[in-house]
């Protein structure tokens, strides 16, 4: 079985699915504690939709190689791992959609998440009141947001509130001593505009080049970390520039720094638009793949030190089942997109 991944703007119907699915995931227990994950504080109850934001701050504090520096590579981020880990989060994130929208042990299997292509609003003026942000769709900006789905009501305790923070150590915290607090969006502030669609474009140029390519040659070079231009570099957001640690963002980058509020720091899935964001990522990287025979690097010729959880046939850091990079090279058996960059 397989389904369609749609445009959110385009198609209302299915992005009123993905709201309704988000609120029910937070609403319903995953049958675990925040003292079962090691979060301090009094013990309380972590949604299914909140393990998603916990399983990111762990990884995005998990450096590769172990006890390096999670700045420069980590399990999901930094590294040219990071699009197939995306990818295994949002089939996970996926997957508990269909659940909740279906009936009872009948998932929903038509149901493909939406994707949010923001270059169609980079290139109109990066607008804070653009389609997507109405409250018939994600709701706007607010400190916290106050209108749509994902609205703060103090009175209310099936309002939408974020529990889990990431703390000053990089480990997930509880937000507001356990008691929850309302989302937060700050358009424009930590950086003024969207990328656009000449943006992606030059970004899908980039692939293998010269009379003799080698496999994955341009998906990501040596070393293979957040200062590596090759075109996961350059769709993650920290290159081309000549210190990617302090100049610009682009792309995936440019879109989490634009939005701000809690799509800023390593619990960004508190915001649902994250998974509206990252699938439009993964579409611009499935179109890359399509366009160069889904090639990758490094392949395990790569030495495993500090290599090892980045080569094409390592596994990808996941509670459950341990899936291997290699395998998320082509989901098309899965799930396709409606239209490609
Ligand atoms: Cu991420």
């Amino acid at each position: 079985m397989s389904w369609i991944r749609q445009n959110a703007v385009k198609n209302p119907d299915v992005l009123a699915k993905y709201t309704k699915a988000v609120n029910l995931l937070k609403q319903e227990s995953s049958g675990k504690s925040t003292t079962d994950f090691g979060i301090p504080g009094p013990p309380n109850p972590v949604s299914s939709y909140d393990v998603f934001v916990i399983w990111h701050i762990q990884v995005s504090n998990a450096a590769i190689p172990p006890g390096g520096n999670p700045m420069v590579r980590n399990w999901a981020h930094r590294g040219p791992g990071f699009l197939p880990w995306h990818r295994m989060m949002l089939l996970y994130l996926e997957g508990q959609c269909q659940r909740v929208l279906g009936p009872k042990d009948k998932p929903d299997r038509t149901f493909g998440l939406p994707y949010w292509d923001w270059s169609v609003d980079g290139d109109n003026g990066s607008s804070p009141t653009a389609p997507i942000w109405q409250p018939t769709r994600m709701g706007g900006q607010g400190m916290p947001v106050s209108d749509g789905p994902f609205a703060y009501r103090p009175d209310d305790p099936k309002s939408f509130t974020v529990r889990i923070e990431s703390a000053y150590d990089g480990k997930p915290s509880q937000a507001n001593g356990g008691q929850g607090r309302g989302l937060m969006r700050q358009f424009g502030i930590g950086w003024d505009r969207l990328p656009t669609g000449t943006d992606v474009k030059n970004a899908l140029a980039f692939g293998p080049s010269g009379p003799n390519p080698k496999p994955g040659d341009r998906y990501d070079v040596l070393d293979y970390s957040v200062g590596s231009d090759g075109f996961r570099g350059r769709l993650e957001g920290w290159t081309p520039n000549p210190n990617p640690r302090n100049a610009r963002p682009w792309l995936h980058n440019q879109v989490h720094s634009w939005i701000g509020g809690d799509m800023s720091p390593a619990s960004s899935p508190n915001d649902p638009v994250f998974f509206l964001h990252h699938c439009n990522v993964d579409r611009i990287w499935e179109s890359w793949l399509e366009r160069y025979n889904r090639v990758y690097a490094p392949d395990m010729t790569a030495p495993e030190y500090p290599y090892q959880g980045e080569r094409i046939n390592d596994a990808l850091d996941n509670p459950g089942f341990s899936t291997s990079i290699g395998t998320m090279l082509d989901r098309r058996e899965y799930y396709t997109y409606d239209a490609m960059p």
